[in-house]
């Protein structure tokens, strides 16, 4: 729909939609790179990607031309069929991530879905949990989607309350603490410890330095399969190929989704070995669109931009300056607590309470001065920009949000 006013966009969303989000004021009509575009041609530097959806920039000319490419010759066969690009993209990603074999979904949480299947079938098939009695451990503050499975292992209340009766064989324990894991895993019917090697909705959240070691040496040892779900923290986003590689842990089932596609169409993956892959038979899992030659050819191109313009590397070295010019401003005024994060994965908590409007202020404020981020939790801000930015356009940035924030004191 051309020409579209700002006001009239969102009030055929206001009278036709579901009311499941609280967007920020703004209606976007373009993007490009690191840098989105209102209906009335206002530029942005994007700063959320799309919660690290957009990792290659918006409409990466490369990953658009293997989506038109491949639209204008097969988008989808089923798996009631073989295709000439499935195998061939199954090939290359478990080669480029270290895997025998992957199972493609769409979304990020019909990943972590197949994940908890998996798991659960391994553990009746191969660790010989008995029937329906496999527990999986989840870690408080988790967030890996809004299915019922995925919000029955949720501690917040905003995605789970209501939605009841849940799903059983799930259990928590606090993030970032061994003890709790090592006593959890005394029980012999758990199969799997599933995970964000950083959590991103919580707000961010870093676990100390050996954690995820620690987790994964201990999940070894209790014969129970460690599950990172890198939908957010994957694909170069915390400077890492995978977050995991900073702790050299090789996820027994690696959940992918997100910047998978960079942020084209829903492109999810679990990949694992072939014991626990082929622990799933025909016909015992699928999904209509999963594996499609369009997401194949879109997945490949994506990946193909991660490694041949250095994302985990600019991811880095941006990261670091960024960090660095936020402890600076820190230092000169009282409205930002911390900044943490890794890579390009950043976030600032402002000294305010939860339930204060400030963060959600200072995001209007940023709005106005041509950058979107939006809060997480409160008074946490993510700052999480397209891993193709450029050490300029970050300095800029870095500038945009002092002034704002400076301002705003
Ligand atoms: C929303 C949050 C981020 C994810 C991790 C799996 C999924 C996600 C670590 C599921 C999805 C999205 C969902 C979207 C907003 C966004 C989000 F704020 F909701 F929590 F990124 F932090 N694992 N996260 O972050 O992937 O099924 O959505 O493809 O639901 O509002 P999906």
């Amino acid at each position: 729909m051309e020409g579209i006013s700002a006001e009239k966009a969102i009030a055929l969303e206001n009278e036709y939609g579901a009311k499941n989000y609280h967007p920020l004021p703004v209606v976007l009509s373009r993007g490009e790179g690191v840098y989105l575009y209102d209906v009335e041609g206002k530029k942005y530097y994007d700063f959320l990607s799309a919660y690290s959806a957009v990792n290659q920039g918006h409409c990466h000319p490369k990953i658009i031309d293997a989506l038109h490419t491949q639209a204008a010759r097969l988008t989808l066969t089923s798996r009631a069929f073989h295709n000439d690009i499935l195998g061939q993209y199954e090939k290359y990603i478990t080669e480029y991530f270290g895997y025998d074999r992957v199972l493609p979904m769409n979304t990020g949480v019909e990943g972590g879905e197949t994940a908890v299947k998996l798991c659960r079938k391994w553990a009746y098939e191969v660790k010989k949990v008995p029937i329906n009695q496999a527990k999986i451990i989840f870690v408080e503050g988790n967030f890996w989607g809004r299915t019922l499975a995925a919000i029955s292992t949720s501690t917040d209340p905003s995605s789970r309350n209501g939605f009841g009766p849940y799903m059983p064989g799930f259990e928590l324990i606090p993030y970032n603490d061994i003890p709790a894991l090592e006593k959890a895993l005394q029980d012999p019917h758990v199969a799997g410890f599933m995970l964000e090697p950083i959590q991103g909705e919580a707000g961010v959240f870093v676990p100390e330095d050996g954690y995820l070691r620690k987790a994964y040496e201990l999940c070894q040892k209790h014969k129970v399969l460690f599950i990172a779900d890198e939908v957010q923290t994957g694909i170069a986003r915390t400077g890492k190929l995978l977050a995991c590689d900073y702790e050299g842990v090789k996820p027994d089932i690696l959940i992918l989704g997100k910047a998978l596609s960079g942020g084209v169409f829903p492109v999810s993956a679990v990949l694992s070995s072939h014991e626990i892959m082929l622990t799933i038979k025909p016909g015992e899992h699928g999904s209509t669109f999963g594996g499609n030659p369009l997401a194949c050819a879109v997945a490949l191109a994506a990946l193909e931009v991660v490694k041949n313009e250095k994302l985990a590397e600019n991811a880095t070295r941006l990261g670091n300056i960024f960090r660095e010019r936020m402890e600076v401003l820190i230092s000169k005024t009282k409205l930002v607590k911390l900044v943490r994060g890794k890579g390009l994965l950043n976030a600032i908590v402002i000294n305010d309470s939860q339930e204060s409007k400030t963060a959600w202020n200072i995001c209007l404020k940023l709005m106005e001065n041509g950058l979107l981020a939006k809060p997480t939790h409160g008074n946490i801000i993510r700052f999480a920009p397209p891993l193709v930015m450029t050490e300029t356009q970050l300095l800029d940035c870095c500038a945009i949000i002092e002034k704002t924030i400076l301002e705003f004191a």
